[in-house]
């Protein structure tokens, strides 16, 4: 398909590492994919669902000991440790090199090798960057079809270039102990071994558009960051656009789609999703900081997608899907997760492939069970998604899950005070990533396992870029997920939280006061429509608890914020150590 040396040398040297039986280019026709899938049938990777009910959709079961990422072996292998930082695992190169060798040797005798050329971002555009993943799994071949925009076009845009992310995965045998996820973002190269699960093994997302991207995007003066990207349409058709980093779990899809409440539908409001996981942002030539979406489908959390909290999502499933994990509904081949209805089947298959029924009191699908569903299938899909520039970003959200402490909403007071919000983010654990699930971890800017190098590095790589735009975004953080003393959710969150990217364009184009407290600017209570909330326990007063900041938790915050900090080290940006301190002053 290529007579690109860099590209034929390297694909040689994997071969022998390797030792495939055959090896077989994905060139992103229609009747390749077919023909796989009809392969991954055949062995039981995949199950043809209901085509009648679920065009083009197959269920596929991951291992029970694979199921999410693996932060634990996930490694940032610079030349230099303080490269890497401390946030990040990492070795030496050359002795993980040696190590994964030596578990990659042989590791595809009696298989295929799969090779796979891909664009993050729109094929042939100057945004965009190219990878080859080499796989030994056709659901990883297939998951990137959706993932992202594959074939020869790729190959015929990369020419005679060496500029392109190496990539490699083998499942080999799934043993915990030997997996690896592995980037080396000095050699533009990403190593995955003994995982199937889509974080570790769709090399395009996480790893390089994120981990490899982060690390380009410093060199080169831009961001790749753990972002959704959704434009706002007002009634007089003008669209405005925000970016939201919340951490894995935490939301992010369901924002990027979400429906207007019905007053608003009605006065002519709509939301248009142009990503839902992953922004890279550049300065455009308008002094502005534009955002684009690399990646062409979704990898989305199953559970809680319902009709009512995100239909967008569950229509885009609706036809050309793989589901990972979810149960199987053996009356009519269908698929089900908890949240999707208040009828679980009854004849049924839970995540593992055993007899399930909701009686056992078991979840049926996994926590993390996920769909991978194209963009172009999302009912809400904006007209730029396609575009190689992005769109003009007025607002950056940073968001998390905290029971306690953040309010609903809140604005920095500038740039700098806005990635001071960012670096002192905090998120409970969530089922994306395995450990521990509920325990508050800090997250700053929601890129704690995706950042490919030095956090300190990142942080200040933040402040130079304000300093370089010159139209600048302005930065605010939510919380949808504030509880009650029972633990229920206080704000009813998904399509409501339409009323408050309003207030936050609001406040973008000047046309709202704010309340000044320690935190930040905080919106006047009449300022977030709440009409029609009555119903959902939602009153002024309850509003105004949602706003409510306690001093003394944010100075419990602090505390721990300081050790997170001091964990970073000399790195630490002078001017964050500065926000910090002038945070405290407000707190007495
Ligand atoms: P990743 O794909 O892991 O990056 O996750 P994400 O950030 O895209 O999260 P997603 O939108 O899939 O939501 C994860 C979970 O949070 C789901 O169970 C949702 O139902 C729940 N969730 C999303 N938005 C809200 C909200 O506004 N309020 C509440 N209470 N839950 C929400
Ligand atoms: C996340 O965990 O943030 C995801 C899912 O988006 S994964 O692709 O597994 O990283
Ligand atoms: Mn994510």
């Amino acid at each position: 398909m290529t007579t690109n040396k860099a590209v034929l040398n390297w694909l040689e040297e994997m071969k022998a590492l390797t030792k495939p039986d055959k090896v077989v280019w994905i060139d992103g026709s229609d009747a390749q994919a077919e023909a796989l899938r009809e392969e991954a049938c055949s062995t039981g990777e995949m199950i043809k669902l209901n085509q009648e009910k679920l065009p083009g959709c197959y269920l596929h079961r991951t291992a029970v000991n694979d199921v999410a990422r693996v932060e634990g072996r996930t490694f940032i292998c610079t030349s230099k440790k303080e490269d890497a930082g401390n946030t990040n695992n990492w070795c030496d190169p050359k002795e993980m090199y040696e190590k994964l060798y030596a578990l990659y040797d042989g590791s595809m005798q009696g298989k295929t090798m799969y090779v796979i050329p891909y664009s993050m971002g729109v094929i042939g555009s100057p945004f965009s960057k190219i990878g080859f993943e080499l796989t030994d799994s056709i659901y990883v071949v297939l998951n990137m079809l959706i993932m992202t925009r594959v074939g020869k076009e790729v190959v015929d845009a990369l020419g005679d270039s060496a500029e392109f992310v190496k990539g490699l995965h083998a499942k080999k045998d799934l043993d915990e102990e030997n997996r690896y996820i592995v980037q080396f973002p000095e050699d533009n190269t990403i190593m995955s071994v003994n995982s199937g699960y889509g974080g570790n093994v769709l090399l395009g997302k996480k790893c390089f558009a994120l981990r490899i991207a982060s690390f380009l995007a410093h060199n080169e003066g831009w961001l790749a960051e753990h972002m959704l990207i959704l434009g706002i349409e007002y009634p007089n058709g003008e669209i405005h656009y925000v970016t939201a980093a919340f951490p894995s779990a935490c939301g992010k899809t369901n924002l990027a789609m979400l429906i207007p409440p019905k007053f608003l539908q009605e006065k002519g409001y709509k939301v248009w999703c142009v990503g839902d996981d992953i922004a890279w942002l550049r300065i455009g030539p308008d002094g502005r900081l534009w955002a684009m979406n690399p990646e062409n489908g979704f990898f989305g959390v199953a559970p809680g997608t319902n009709l009512k909290s995100n239909p967008n999502a569950l229509h885009t499933t609706e036809r050309d899907t793989i589901f990972t994990n979810v149960v199987h509904n053996l009356d009519d081949n269908t698929v089900w997760w908890e949240g999707l209805n208040k009828t679980p089947p009854t004849n049924a298959l839970n995540w593992k492939g055993e007899k399930w029924d909701a009686s056992l009191g078991e979840k049926g699908a996994h926590p993390n069970s996920r769909f991978t569903a194209r963009a172009v299938n999302c009912p809400c899909i904006s007209s730029e998604f396609n575009s190689t520039t992005g769109v003009p970003i007025d607002a950056i959200i940073f968001g998390g899950r905290r029971a306690k402490t953040a309010p609903l909403v809140y604005q920095s007071f500038d740039w700098n005070h806005g990635v001071f919000v960012g670096s002192a983010m905090a998120s409970e654990t969530t089922a994306a990533a395995s450990g521990a699930v509920g325990v508050v971890r800090r997250d700053p800017m929601a890129m704690l396992p995706f950042c490919g190098y030095n956090m300190g590095d990142y942080f200040a790589h933040w402040i130079e870029m304000g300093k370089k735009i010159p139209n600048p975004p302005k930065i605010f953080n939510v919380n949808w997920f504030r509880t009650d003393d029972e633990g229920h959710f206080i704000w009813p969150g998904f399509g409501d939280n339409m009323r408050v990217l309003l207030w936050i364009l609001d406040r973008c184009a000047g046309k709202k006061d704010a309340d000044e407290s320690a935190i930040g600017y905080l919106p006047k209570p009449e300022d977030i429509d709440i009409s029609g909330l009555e119903a959902e326990g939602v009153d002024i007063n309850v509003l105004k608890e949602l706003l409510s900041v306690d001093k003394n938790l944010w100075k419990e915050d602090i505390e721990n914020l300081k050790g997170f900090y001091d964990k970073i080290g000399e790195r630490m940006p002078e001017e964050l150590l500065k926000q910090l301190a002038a945070f405290e002053d407000r707190l007495k």
